[in-house]
């Protein structure tokens, strides 16, 4: 073959420079006086590009020639992170790659965080979608992401005076290497309008959608690669174009800046990540943005089959189509739509066929955000799709009515229609009703979807719920974010544990050896002086690395509690303020977080972190005991810094609140220890480590949930705990904000008065728990020994494991190895 292609996909280390160098000359114009890290950046990642393509190539052929089950993850966000590191670990190439720079003078971490993260995602969701095909690619199981190619991701977080603000996500600006787009596999989607009935050549009635409008997608493909194989699976993201022809009227009559206003109207549907974790069901550009990508995607399927030779009649055989929460679950009705108006196929056929297509994940309980839209705009935008899930709603029904005769109320609460006041479309009860599949993410989770939020369809379908416990992608989150570690894990038990994580349960044959406790040890303190060196640079705050790392990253949200935690370090600082020589265990609070752009509460509990920052971190009768660090901007990038620094994990959400929880996985990988309550996956988390490695606090969910019952009074808390009604009463006296009563007063009246989380009925516990951990601590062996426990004993959250869950309970999906084509 061609010497060219042969070099350009070789994993040699003579190769890869020559690529390289040739890279900076051919695709970015510099030569290496000029260059800067960010040409280099660039240069390397089309050498790994050029990589990909042959393991790229080879997998889609055998795909097409296999006809292989494919899983479709259609999903609204994916938090990718940066690839480059990523593909470099997974092509095996990571250390080679770094050496070959290093012998230009150059640094490979310093080039791999001139990567833009591709931030389409607001948090445990979409960066649950993205270990997902990590996975689903090293278990060589035939997978396409689907999703949207927001041209801003996430907003950037800074701070401003400790406030947050918000900055536009120009993730784009320098280009994307990693993407491929493909104009050829463009598709229509079609909005608005009006339908008519018309009569076929069959002199059957059927329906006719006239829309008003009509929007281009484009593919915009991106390798996904597996580790150490050669699958490379497609993450397909849809970007929004102006339909030229369309506008073609306008433009003849002369309407220039009228043509050019659509274009500007189409391009808008893929324009910005809504950073929301909240519905607000008035947002019409988000229900459009849903049925964008999906209507995309499943006509994008569609040609997939034709293009094998697959009948329409068995889609289901050909795709498992999974619903990443409801944001996708138009795709329901719009199946129906592409089966039953456009295939002509009968309408029991075609409703076999789509519940035999979707599952359904479920992934919170909080009732706000649950998915809803009014009528009104449902029919302004989709009205062929409003008669599709009516006619859907009253075969539904109909069955409901047999099962469960004479339940009106049962049959008002299941209606995919809401018809109590104002009349909205229900998207749960549609993707319910339209899957043959239904999980929770958590064992208590699913429980408490089976008793309550999704109780009714539990009981008329019981054998379509299941748990499919979250997990995380080792090879981010162990073998890209912390080196050391996974360098003396290796050493200890060979490379297997990376595909096989429950390999790692090995390490608990050396918790007894002093010298790999010492070693382990160093790899934690190394790692901490790593980010405390990170935190001084950026933020100018001193840090000593033989503190407890205290951390707790993720979204901010009142149930996830962050303002608990800083009620716990007001009082420790009051301990010392009331004893100034007491023996405090010394401790860095690290905070992260985004809060969503309108959430009042939860930028005023980023702004209490901040204040109190402000104040201990500079009192000298601190002595540096207390530090406490918001570091802005939480993002994937940032956590691969974090985590394996992390001495102490923060999953502190109020008990029945948080679904799974994914950060308190990353963390345990990483050996930390968990204070926690019984939430989500740290229950299994818990069972997993055992009680005796774990801290565990706070009510349980039946607990909160007679509390709630019984009429619950938070200033009872407050009357009954000295500690804790000096710590409200340091925050109401205005101390944190320079003699300002007012500032934080929203946030005190509304525990004093409301507690809709039940912080003061947990704080005693917490601090009891707390001074637990401080203790323990104190005793270095017995913490670096509990900490071995965690990590060994945490490969139940590789999300291999949930993948294969999935592969087998619900998707019948097999893994298809791949030959490389020469
Ligand atoms: C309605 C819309 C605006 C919206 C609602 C809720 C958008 C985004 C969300 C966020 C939810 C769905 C979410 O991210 N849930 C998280 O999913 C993780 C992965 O399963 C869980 O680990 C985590 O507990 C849960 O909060």
């Amino acid at each position: 073959t061609d010497r060219r292609v042969s070099e350009r996909a070789s994993l040699d280390k003579r190769d890869l420079r020559r690529s390289f160098l040739d890279n900076l000359l051919y695709v970015q114009g510099k030569f290496p006086k000029l260059a800067n890290n960010a040409d280099y950046y660039l240069a390397l990642a089309h050498t790994v590009r050029d990589r990909l393509m042959q393991r790229w190539i080879s997998t889609a052929s055998a795909y097409t020639s296999q006809a292989s089950r494919t899983v479709c993850y259609l999903s609204a966000e994916f938090l990718m992170g940066p690839h480059l590191g990523n593909n470099l670990i997974n092509l095996g190439i990571y250390d080679e790659t770094a050496k070959m720079v290093a012998e230009l003078g150059l640094d490979l971490e310093d080039l791999l965080y001139q990567e833009e993260e591709p931030g389409l995602g607001n948090g445990g969701l979409g960066r649950l979608a993205a270990c997902f095909i990590d996975s689903l690619a090293t278990l060589e199981v035939p997978a396409l992401g689907y999703g949207i190619r927001y041209e801003y991701g996430i907003f950037h977080q800074t701070l401003v005076d400790g406030w947050q603000a918000e900055k536009t996500d120009k993730w784009l600006r320098y280009g994307n290497p990693w993407e491929i787009a493909r104009p050829e596999w463009t598709v229509e989607i079609r909005f608005g309008g009006h339908t008519e009935q018309y009569v076929d050549e069959q002199q059957r009635l059927r329906v006719r959608w006239l829309p008003a409008r009509v929007v281009l997608g484009v593919p915009h493909d991106t390798p996904i690669l597996g580790y150490h194989v050669n699958t490379a699976n497609t993450l397909r993201l849809w970007k929004a174009e102006a339909a030229e022809s369309f506008d073609f009227g306008q433009f003849n009559r002369g309407d220039y800046a009228g043509a050019v206003t659509q274009k500007i109207v189409s391009e808008n549907l893929s324009k910005v990540l809504y950073p929301n974790d909240e519905q607000e069901a008035g947002k019409e550009l988000r229900l459009q943005q849903q049925y964008f990508f999906v209507s995309a995607s499943l006509q994008d399927m569609l040609r997939i089959l034709k293009i094998q030779g697959v009948p329409v009649e068995n889609f289901h055989e050909k795709f498992a189509v999974q619903l990443n929460d409801t944001h996708p679950a138009i795709g329901v009705a719009e199946l129906m739509r592409l089966l039953v108006d456009e295939h002509l196929l009968v309408w029991d056929t075609a409703w076999d066929i789509t519940c035999k297509s979707f599952g359904y994940t479920n992934h919170t309980l909080m009732p706000e955000a649950l998915e809803r839209w009014s009528l009104p705009l449902f029919q302004r935008v989709l009205p062929r799709h409003l008669e599709i899930i009516y006619e859907i709603n009253a075969r539904f029904l109909d069955q409901v009515r047999l099962r469960f005769f004479g339940d009106e109320q049962r049959l008002a609460r299941m209606s995919l229609i809401d018809e109590h006041g104002p009349r909205y479309v229900r998207m749960a009860n549609l993707a319910c009703a339209g899957s043959h599949a239904i999980n929770g993410v958590a064992d208590l989770h699913t429980e408490l979807l089976k008793q309550d939020v999704l109780k009714d369809f539990y009981e008329l379908w019981p054998e379509k719920f299941s748990n499919k416990t979250n997990g995380v992608t080792p090879r981010r989150w162990i073998v890209l974010a912390n080196p050391r570690l996974t360098a003396l894990i290796s050493e200890t038990l060979g490379e297997g544990w990376i595909k096989d994580l429950g390999q790692l349960r090995g390490l608990e044959r050396h918790v007894e050896n002093a010298d790999f406790r010492a070693r382990w040890a160093k790899v934690k303190r190394d790692n901490k002086a790593d980010l405390a060196a990170h935190i001084t640079r950026r933020l100018g705050i001193s840090i000593n690395p033989d503190s407890i790392f205290d951390v707790q990253v993720k979204r901010i949200h009142e149930y996830k509690r962050q303002h608990l935690a800083a009620l716990h370090i007001i009082a420790l600082y009051l301990r010392i303020k009331a004893n100034p020589n007491i023996d405090l265990t010394p401790r860095t609070f690290i905070f992260g977080g985004k809060a969503a752009p309108g959430y009042f509460m939860a930028k005023l509990m980023i702004k209490l972190i901040t204040a109190i920052g402000d104040v201990v971190n500079v009192d000298p009768a601190v002595r540096d005991r207390l530090k406490v660090v918001f570091m802005p901007n939480f993002s994937v990038t940032n956590g691969q810094r974090i985590y394996p620094a992390a001495d102490l994990s923060e999953q502190i959400s109020t008990a029945g609140k948080e679904a799974s929880g994914t950060g308190n996985m990353k963390f345990q990988m990483n050996g930390a220890l968990t204070i926690g309550t019984m939430d989500g996956a740290n229950i299994e988390i818990q069972q997993e480590v055992g009680a005796e490695n774990f801290f565990q606090f706070g009510l349980s969910t039946p607990e909160v949930y007679a509390l709630g019952a019984s009429g619950y009074r938070p200033m009872e808390y407050y009357q009954r705990s000295d500690a804790l009604r000096e710590v409200i009463d340091l925050i109401a006296s205005g101390f944190f904000s320079r003699g300002d009563a007012s500032l934080f007063k929203p946030l005190v009246d509304n525990l004093l008065y409301h507690d809709p989380y039940f912080l003061l009925a947990d704080f005693d516990s917490y601090v009891a728990c707390q001074d637990e951990v401080a203790s323990v601590y104190r005793d270095a062996d017995r913490w670096t020994r509990m900490a071995i426990l965690n990590s060994a004993r945490s490969g139940k959250f590789s999300s291999d494991r949930t993948i294969l869950q999935y592969c087998d309970e619900i998707w019948g999906a097999k893994s298809v190895p791949i030959r490389l084509l020469t």
